[in-house]
């Protein structure tokens, strides 16, 4: 029979080698805690994320702009939905997880506290906030731990539609009337900075990366995954014709990477103890949403319970 130590060695021998623990193998207790602790923060935003852009779907301009949110807000659910499932592989159910996210015990991500206050938040959102998701989604489909790497590659392809989406809407407003010039660049105005603060705080401010990197959890460092952002949303804006709103944005030719300012970093932080715009909004929708589904949930378990006639 291994010992413990053996079971150390063998996460350690595979952790080393870049492949993949699965549920079946042995992990720390730190290493599967802080893997729950991500993804169930990663799956509740995804179901909290759908709320600032279902406030659209009904006050769509258009059958085809109606008929893409649509899409774009069941793909959160249905990624919500893979991320719990990930989650369960590691010994919690989903009904806990719900629980503390219902309770304010777990986290989602800081960008689902801003309001939407034009139908040009939904194109902005499309093009920043699932830009930035798939910036920091995408390393996530080689991390170490199995069911959540293969949900992100799922997660992935879909992202990509969402961001597409987005800059195509963003695209043809900018090519549209003065003001819909102007509420693009306002609502790029509002959403960058929040953009940037879905990263994570600054590096040396982040007490998860080191051994989540260590572990192969986390595949870079937030600060590395901002400067990729910014400069992959740099020439794509100036394709736009927004500005983005950082007097201190510059190419620095020396580094081959842009310079810019910082986020209101005690903003992220109140945001995140649940002082943000929405906070309050947004988690009273989800528990009115729950128990409104309650009758659903008890339905299918009713019918998963019973024997279907003649399968007996
Ligand atoms: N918001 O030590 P670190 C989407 C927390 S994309 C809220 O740096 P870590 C798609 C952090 O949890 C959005 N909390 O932590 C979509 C930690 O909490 P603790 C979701 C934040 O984990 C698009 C503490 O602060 N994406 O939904 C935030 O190493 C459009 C210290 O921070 C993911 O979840 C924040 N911004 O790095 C849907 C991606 N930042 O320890 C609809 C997976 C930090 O007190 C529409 N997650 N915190 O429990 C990750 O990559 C990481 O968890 C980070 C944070 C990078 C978010």
């Amino acid at each position: 029979m291994p010992g413990q130590a053996d079971h150390q060695a063998h996460f350690d021998e595979v952790i080393a080698r870049h492949d993949r623990i699965e549920p079946r193998d042995w992990m720390p207790d730190a290493y599967r805690r802080t893997l729950v602790r991500q993804i169930a923060q990663h799956a509740h935003s995804e179901i909290i994320g759908m709320q600032p852009e279902g406030n659209w779907i009904s006050r769509a301009p258009s059958l085809r702009r109606k008929a893409i949110l649509l899409a774009k807000v069941q793909d959160e659910a249905g990624h919500g939905l893979y991320l719990y499932s990930a989650a369960e592989t590691l010994g919690v159910s989903r009904d806990d997880l719900v629980a503390m996210l219902l309770s304010g015990k777990q986290k989602y991500s800081s960008i689902f506290n801003y309001p939407t206050l034009s139908y040009a938040d939904v194109g902005t959102i499309g093009w920043l906030v699932d830009g930035a998701a798939i910036c920091n989604q995408v390393p996530l489909c080689r991390t170490s731990y199995g069911p959540y790497g293969r949900a992100m590659i799922r997660i992935c392809k879909e992202e990509s539609f969402h961001q597409r989406q987005g800059y195509e809407l963003l695209m043809t407003m900018m090519r549209g009337t003065p003001e819909q010039r102007d509420m693009v660049q306002e609502s790029v105005n509002r959403f960058w900075w929040p953009s940037l603060m879905m990263f994570g705080p600054p590096d040396e401010s982040s007490p998860n990366t080191e051994r989540s990197m260590a572990w192969g959890i986390k595949r870079n460092s937030n600060d590395d995954l901002r400067q990729k952002f910014v400069d992959m949303t740099v020439p794509q804006a100036q394709a736009l014709g927004v500005s983005l709103p950082d007097p201190s944005l510059t190419w620095n030719a020396d580094r081959g990477q842009h310079d810019f300012g910082q986020p209101d970093w005690d903003e992220l932080f109140a945001v995140i103890r649940g002082d943000g715009p929405c906070n309050t909004q947004r988690l009273a929708h989800r528990r009115r949403a729950h128990e409104d589904g309650a009758w659903v949930r008890e339905a299918a378990s009713a019918f998963a319970a019973q024997e279907e006639p003649g399968h007996g």
